[in-house]
């Protein structure tokens, strides 16, 4: 199982990666406001790789429920910046999470080598073309609607059919498109228009969300259904069970997890890892 990122080949067979979350945002769910300043989220960029992201996944747009749209100069003031900075520092994995294509495109000038867009490269027209002119490597996840609608009473006769059925779609929409699947990773989209039993549900049937051999991408640190799980209102509770849920991903299939805190995770997913393929 591998993922083409521009030059790059990385065999995720046994080896997954730690996307790290990199908030340059004032109103993210769980850290708005911590790393909105560049120097700060740089700074923070830089120590999660020395904790061992393997990625950092730049966002200057929340799509927690209800956020409110940013426009493209302010997400562009907020992003550029920190990609620049960390372009010139690391030679780490960047991705740009964003739903615009003029984002995008500043970004992947700017040194980002991931598009990851929670629209499945739905949101925007030119999103698309842009990927298939340029050779990064792309996150496509599923979503409902829209961050500002999504969590309005999502419906599914069948979850699990229904979001496989989607990323299928989406593979076949992109690879027409002339992108090349090796360049593809998949992504259920936990939280994105989905109750808690949704999301438990697909949680429990992660290998039949696999299509076509192409990795599967899971994010679910911090999220609002480990509060509910637990019963519990504070976002520091809902730290060792994200640990847990990085396990469990890893052993039913994911090879990228995307997480707040990377050192545990890390670690998690390494001895997920040694139990299945051996230390
Ligand atoms: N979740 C969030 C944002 N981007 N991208 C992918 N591929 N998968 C996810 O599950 C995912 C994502 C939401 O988390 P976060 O970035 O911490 O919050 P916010 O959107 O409020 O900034």
């Amino acid at each position: 199982m591998t993922w083409r990122i521009g030059t790059r080949t990385l065999d995720l067979t046994s080896r997954g990666l730690i996307m790290g979350i990199v908030n340059v945002t004032p109103d993210s769910f769980s850290d708005g406001g911590r790393f909105a300043d560049p120097g700060r989220a740089v700074e923070h960029a830089l120590a999660m790789v020395a904790d061992g992201a393997d990625i950092l996944d730049i966002g200057g747009e929340s799509t927690r429920p209800g956020a409110e749209p940013v426009g493209e100069a302010e997400e562009l003031r907020r992003v550029l910046p920190v990609i620049r900075a960390l372009r010139s520092q690391s030679q780490v994995l960047i991705s740009i999470d964003t739903m615009k294509a003029s984002v995008a495109r500043a970004a992947l000038d700017a040194g980002a080598d991931i598009i990851n867009d929670v629209t499945g490269l739905r949101g925007d027209a030119a999103m698309v073309r842009l990927a298939a002119e340029a050779d990064c490597g792309l996150v496509a996840m599923h979503m409902i609607g829209d961050p500002q609608t999504m969590q309005n009473e999502p419906h599914y006769e069948n979850v699990v059919a229904e979001v496989r059925g989607y990323l299928e779609d989406r593979l076949r929409v992109l690879t027409s498109a002339g992108i090349a699947p090796e360049r593809i990773v998949l992504d259920p989209g936990l939280c994105f228009g989905k109750t808690l039993e949704h999301n438990l549900t697909l949680l429990r049937h992660l290998p039949e969300l696999v299509v076509d051999g192409r990795p599967l991408l899971i994010g679910v640190s911090r999220k609002s259904m480990i509060g509910k799980v637990i019963h519990s209102t504070h976002m520091a509770d809902r730290y060792w069970p994200t640990i847990a849920l990085t396990a469990h991903a890893r052993e039913h299939g994911a090879r990228i997890i995307r997480v707040h805190d990377v050192k545990p995770n890390a670690q998690a997913l390494r001895m997920t890892e040694a139990i299945l393929h051996g230390a």
